[in-house]
Protein backbone atom coordinates (compact mmCIF):
# COMPACT_ATOMS: atom_id res chain seq x y z
CA UNK A 1 0.00 0.00 0.00
CA UNK A 2 0.99 3.32 -0.42
CA UNK A 3 1.47 5.90 2.23
CA UNK A 4 -1.10 8.22 2.91
CA UNK A 5 -3.90 6.15 1.16
CA UNK A 6 -6.92 3.49 2.45
CA UNK A 7 -5.95 0.11 2.08
CA UNK A 8 -7.42 -2.13 -1.03
CA UNK A 9 -9.95 -3.38 0.06
CA UNK A 10 -9.81 -6.62 -1.65
CA UNK A 11 -5.87 -7.02 -2.09
CA UNK A 12 -6.57 -7.15 -5.74
CA UNK A 13 -4.86 -4.44 -7.33
CA UNK A 14 -6.19 -3.17 -10.45
CA UNK A 15 -3.39 -2.09 -13.24
CA UNK A 16 -5.04 0.58 -15.74
CA UNK A 17 -2.45 0.90 -18.96
CA UNK A 18 -1.56 4.18 -20.91
CA UNK A 19 -2.52 4.15 -24.32
CA UNK A 20 0.10 5.57 -26.57
CA UNK A 21 -1.88 6.35 -29.52
CA UNK A 22 -5.37 8.26 -28.76
CA UNK A 23 -8.35 5.91 -29.74
CA UNK A 24 -10.97 7.30 -32.23
CA UNK A 25 -14.30 7.71 -30.24
CA UNK A 26 -16.36 6.04 -32.49
CA UNK A 27 -18.40 3.12 -30.63
CA UNK A 28 -15.53 0.44 -31.86
CA UNK A 29 -13.52 -0.43 -29.65
CA UNK A 30 -10.70 -2.87 -32.00
CA UNK A 31 -8.08 -0.42 -31.93
CA UNK A 32 -7.57 -0.31 -27.87
CA UNK A 33 -9.47 -3.13 -26.30
CA UNK A 34 -6.67 -5.38 -25.61
CA UNK A 35 -4.04 -2.49 -24.61
CA UNK A 36 -6.92 -1.79 -22.15
CA UNK A 37 -7.40 -3.15 -18.69
CA UNK A 38 -9.92 -5.50 -18.71
CA UNK A 39 -10.51 -8.94 -16.59
CA UNK A 40 -13.17 -10.22 -18.95
CA UNK A 41 -16.80 -11.08 -19.01
CA UNK A 42 -19.04 -10.50 -16.47
CA UNK A 43 -22.52 -11.54 -15.56
CA UNK A 44 -24.04 -12.29 -12.22
CA UNK A 45 -22.97 -15.73 -11.37
CA UNK A 46 -19.37 -14.56 -11.36
CA UNK A 47 -19.91 -11.22 -9.69
CA UNK A 48 -21.93 -13.47 -7.01
CA UNK A 49 -18.36 -15.33 -6.53
CA UNK A 50 -16.88 -11.68 -5.40
CA UNK A 51 -15.93 -10.52 -2.17
CA UNK A 52 -17.93 -7.19 -2.24
CA UNK A 53 -20.89 -8.84 -3.85
CA UNK A 54 -24.08 -8.40 -2.02
CA UNK A 55 -27.49 -10.00 -3.28
CA UNK A 56 -29.68 -6.82 -1.86
CA UNK A 57 -27.63 -4.77 -4.42
CA UNK A 58 -26.24 -6.61 -6.66
CA UNK A 59 -29.29 -8.15 -8.77
CA UNK A 60 -31.13 -8.47 -12.02
CA UNK A 61 -35.09 -7.84 -11.88
CA UNK A 62 -37.68 -9.99 -13.33
CA UNK A 63 -40.53 -8.60 -15.43
CA UNK A 64 -42.43 -11.74 -17.14
CA UNK A 65 -40.68 -13.62 -19.57
CA UNK A 66 -37.22 -13.35 -19.47
CA UNK A 67 -34.25 -14.72 -20.72
CA UNK A 68 -32.02 -16.84 -18.32
CA UNK A 69 -29.82 -14.46 -15.72
CA UNK A 70 -26.58 -15.05 -18.11
CA UNK A 71 -28.89 -13.44 -20.79
CA UNK A 72 -29.88 -10.73 -18.84
CA UNK A 73 -26.84 -8.68 -18.69
CA UNK A 74 -23.24 -9.62 -19.44
CA UNK A 75 -20.40 -7.43 -20.31
CA UNK A 76 -17.04 -6.50 -20.66
CA UNK A 77 -15.61 -3.42 -19.69
CA UNK A 78 -12.43 -1.16 -20.59
CA UNK A 79 -10.19 1.10 -18.75
CA UNK A 80 -7.54 2.95 -20.31
CA UNK A 81 -5.52 6.23 -19.49
CA UNK A 82 -3.50 8.94 -21.14
CA UNK A 83 -1.57 12.21 -20.40
CA UNK A 84 -4.87 14.12 -20.80
CA UNK A 85 -7.87 12.10 -20.26
CA UNK A 86 -9.38 8.59 -19.00
CA UNK A 87 -10.82 6.33 -21.74
CA UNK A 88 -13.92 3.67 -20.68
CA UNK A 89 -15.54 1.49 -22.73
CA UNK A 90 -18.06 -1.42 -22.18
CA UNK A 91 -18.68 -4.39 -24.80
CA UNK A 92 -22.66 -5.52 -23.68
CA UNK A 93 -25.33 -7.99 -24.28
CA UNK A 94 -28.62 -6.96 -22.68
CA UNK A 95 -31.92 -8.48 -23.61
CA UNK A 96 -33.66 -4.66 -22.97
CA UNK A 97 -32.36 -1.29 -23.66
CA UNK A 98 -34.75 0.68 -20.97
CA UNK A 99 -33.78 4.87 -20.85
CA UNK A 100 -37.35 5.73 -19.62
CA UNK A 101 -37.94 6.42 -16.06
CA UNK A 102 -41.58 7.64 -14.54
CA UNK A 103 -39.90 9.99 -12.42
CA UNK A 104 -37.10 10.90 -14.92
CA UNK A 105 -34.59 13.92 -13.51
CA UNK A 106 -31.78 14.35 -15.17
CA UNK A 107 -29.23 12.79 -12.57
CA UNK A 108 -31.38 9.54 -12.13
CA UNK A 109 -29.22 8.01 -14.19
CA UNK A 110 -29.35 4.48 -12.30
CA UNK A 111 -32.98 4.15 -13.00
CA UNK A 112 -32.02 3.93 -16.75
CA UNK A 113 -29.54 1.34 -18.52
CA UNK A 114 -26.17 3.11 -17.58
CA UNK A 115 -22.34 2.68 -16.84
CA UNK A 116 -20.44 4.50 -14.30
CA UNK A 117 -17.00 4.73 -13.71
CA UNK A 118 -16.79 5.86 -10.06
CA UNK A 119 -12.97 7.37 -9.47
CA UNK A 120 -11.04 8.54 -6.26
CA UNK A 121 -8.46 10.43 -7.61
CA UNK A 122 -5.93 10.81 -6.11
CA UNK A 123 -7.00 7.91 -3.50
CA UNK A 124 -7.23 9.49 -0.61
CA UNK A 125 -7.36 8.44 3.46
CA UNK A 126 -10.61 8.89 4.67
CA UNK A 127 -13.65 7.48 3.82
CA UNK A 128 -16.19 9.15 1.93
CA UNK A 129 -19.34 9.65 0.02
CA UNK A 130 -18.49 11.81 -2.90
CA UNK A 131 -16.57 13.97 -1.07
CA UNK A 132 -13.19 15.80 -2.10
CA UNK A 133 -12.14 13.68 -5.05
CA UNK A 134 -14.68 11.74 -5.83
CA UNK A 135 -16.46 11.70 -8.83
CA UNK A 136 -18.94 9.40 -10.94
CA UNK A 137 -18.50 9.71 -14.88
CA UNK A 138 -21.83 8.16 -16.32
CA UNK A 139 -23.42 7.15 -19.46
CA UNK A 140 -27.04 6.49 -20.15
CA UNK A 141 -27.73 4.12 -22.82
CA UNK A 142 -29.97 6.29 -24.91
CA UNK A 143 -29.00 6.66 -28.52
CA UNK A 144 -30.42 10.08 -28.96
CA UNK A 145 -28.04 11.01 -26.76
CA UNK A 146 -30.07 13.42 -24.21
CA UNK A 147 -28.40 16.77 -22.61
CA UNK A 148 -28.37 14.21 -19.12
CA UNK A 149 -26.62 11.20 -21.22
CA UNK A 150 -23.08 11.99 -19.81
CA UNK A 151 -23.43 12.71 -16.17
CA UNK A 152 -20.78 13.83 -13.73
CA UNK A 153 -21.59 13.57 -9.74
CA UNK A 154 -18.87 14.45 -7.65
CA UNK A 155 -17.64 16.07 -4.32
CA UNK A 156 -14.99 18.97 -4.06
CA UNK A 157 -13.80 20.55 -0.85
CA UNK A 158 -16.71 21.61 1.14
CA UNK A 159 -19.46 20.01 -1.49
CA UNK A 160 -20.42 16.61 -1.95
CA UNK A 161 -22.85 14.92 -4.60
CA UNK A 162 -22.45 17.64 -6.93
CA UNK A 163 -24.59 16.47 -9.82
CA UNK A 164 -24.57 18.54 -13.31
CA UNK A 165 -23.82 16.60 -16.95
CA UNK A 166 -20.30 16.22 -17.70
CA UNK A 167 -19.15 19.45 -19.55
CA UNK A 168 -19.26 19.16 -23.23
CA UNK A 169 -15.96 20.13 -23.96
CA UNK A 170 -14.72 17.21 -21.42
CA UNK A 171 -16.38 14.42 -22.86
CA UNK A 172 -16.50 12.58 -26.00
CA UNK A 173 -18.21 9.06 -26.29
CA UNK A 174 -20.38 7.28 -29.01
CA UNK A 175 -22.88 4.29 -28.20
CA UNK A 176 -23.39 1.92 -31.24
CA UNK A 177 -26.75 -0.08 -30.61
CA UNK A 178 -26.95 -3.78 -31.45
CA UNK A 179 -23.33 -3.75 -32.85
CA UNK A 180 -23.27 -7.31 -33.62
CA UNK A 181 -27.02 -7.87 -35.12
CA UNK A 182 -28.06 -10.04 -32.39
CA UNK A 183 -29.80 -7.80 -29.75
CA UNK A 184 -31.69 -4.56 -29.97
CA UNK A 185 -30.82 -4.10 -26.37
CA UNK A 186 -26.80 -4.86 -26.84
CA UNK A 187 -24.60 -2.15 -27.30
CA UNK A 188 -20.88 -1.09 -27.30
CA UNK A 189 -20.23 2.47 -25.22
CA UNK A 190 -16.89 4.51 -26.02
CA UNK A 191 -16.08 7.34 -24.23
CA UNK A 192 -12.97 9.58 -22.88
CA UNK A 193 -13.10 12.14 -20.43
CA UNK A 194 -10.43 14.90 -19.74
CA UNK A 195 -9.26 14.63 -16.41
CA UNK A 196 -8.11 17.97 -15.38
CA UNK A 197 -11.67 19.90 -15.57
CA UNK A 198 -12.72 17.07 -13.95
CA UNK A 199 -10.51 15.16 -11.75
CA UNK A 200 -8.75 18.58 -11.27
CA UNK A 201 -11.77 20.34 -9.68
CA UNK A 202 -13.02 17.95 -7.67
CA UNK A 203 -9.32 17.66 -5.83
CA UNK A 204 -6.75 19.80 -5.58
CA UNK A 205 -4.49 17.19 -5.07
CA UNK A 206 -5.10 15.72 -8.27
CA UNK A 207 -2.06 16.41 -10.47
CA UNK A 208 -1.60 15.43 -14.35
CA UNK A 209 -1.31 11.67 -14.00
CA UNK A 210 1.85 9.58 -14.28
CA UNK A 211 2.72 5.71 -14.10
CA UNK A 212 1.98 4.71 -10.11
CA UNK A 213 -0.52 6.83 -9.16
CA UNK A 214 -3.34 5.43 -7.46
CA UNK A 215 -6.72 5.93 -8.02
CA UNK A 216 -9.77 4.41 -6.42
CA UNK A 217 -12.55 2.38 -9.11
CA UNK A 218 -15.86 1.00 -8.90
CA UNK A 219 -18.04 0.54 -12.27
CA UNK A 220 -22.00 0.17 -11.34
CA UNK A 221 -23.82 -1.04 -14.51
CA UNK A 222 -27.70 -0.43 -13.95
CA UNK A 223 -30.40 -2.21 -15.93
CA UNK A 224 -33.80 -2.00 -15.17
CA UNK A 225 -35.35 -3.42 -17.77
CA UNK A 226 -38.56 -1.61 -17.52
CA UNK A 227 -40.12 -0.49 -14.07
CA UNK A 228 -38.29 1.82 -11.90
CA UNK A 229 -35.20 1.03 -9.94
CA UNK A 230 -34.06 -2.48 -11.77
CA UNK A 231 -31.16 -4.43 -12.09
CA UNK A 232 -27.66 -3.43 -11.04
CA UNK A 233 -23.97 -4.60 -11.15
CA UNK A 234 -21.33 -3.19 -9.29
CA UNK A 235 -17.55 -4.22 -9.52
CA UNK A 236 -14.80 -3.54 -7.23
CA UNK A 237 -17.15 -1.68 -4.89
CA UNK A 238 -20.20 -1.86 -2.79
CA UNK A 239 -21.39 1.83 -3.50
CA UNK A 240 -20.81 5.17 -2.95
CA UNK A 241 -18.52 4.53 0.00
CA UNK A 242 -14.98 5.28 -1.32
CA UNK A 243 -13.39 3.26 1.19
CA UNK A 244 -14.79 0.24 -0.62
CA UNK A 245 -13.91 0.85 -4.05
CA UNK A 246 -11.23 -0.75 -5.71
CA UNK A 247 -7.24 0.51 -5.64
CA UNK A 248 -6.47 1.31 -9.54
CA UNK A 249 -2.77 1.64 -10.09
CA UNK A 250 -2.11 4.10 -13.43
CA UNK A 251 0.77 1.72 -15.19
CA UNK A 252 2.35 2.11 -18.65
CA UNK A 253 1.30 0.48 -22.03
CA UNK A 254 0.62 -3.29 -21.90
CA UNK A 255 1.04 -5.23 -25.06
CA UNK A 256 -1.99 -7.53 -26.25
CA UNK A 257 -2.25 -11.10 -25.34
CA UNK A 258 0.09 -13.15 -27.34
CA UNK A 259 -1.57 -16.21 -28.86
CA UNK A 260 1.30 -18.40 -29.71
CA UNK A 261 1.74 -20.11 -32.93
CA UNK A 262 1.27 -24.22 -32.87
CA1 LIG B 1 -12.82 3.56 -31.40
CA1 LIG C 1 -31.13 -6.77 -19.00
CA1 LIG D 1 -31.28 -3.05 -20.06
Amino acid sequence: MASGQKPDPYGQPLRVPRLEKPPVIDGDLAEWKYLAFTDGLWDILRLRQTPWYDPAINRLTVHGAEPPPEEDLQARYYTAWDEKYLYLGAEVRDNVNDVTDPQHEPKRWYYKDAICWFIEAPRGTAAKKFGEGDNAFCFVIDATRPSYGAWWRYGAPGKTYVEEPLPKTAVAYAIRMNPWGGGKGDFILEARVEMAPTLGVSSPKWRAPRPGDVYGLEIVHTDPDGGDYGGHFLLYGRGDDDSTWGSMTLTGPIQPVERKPK
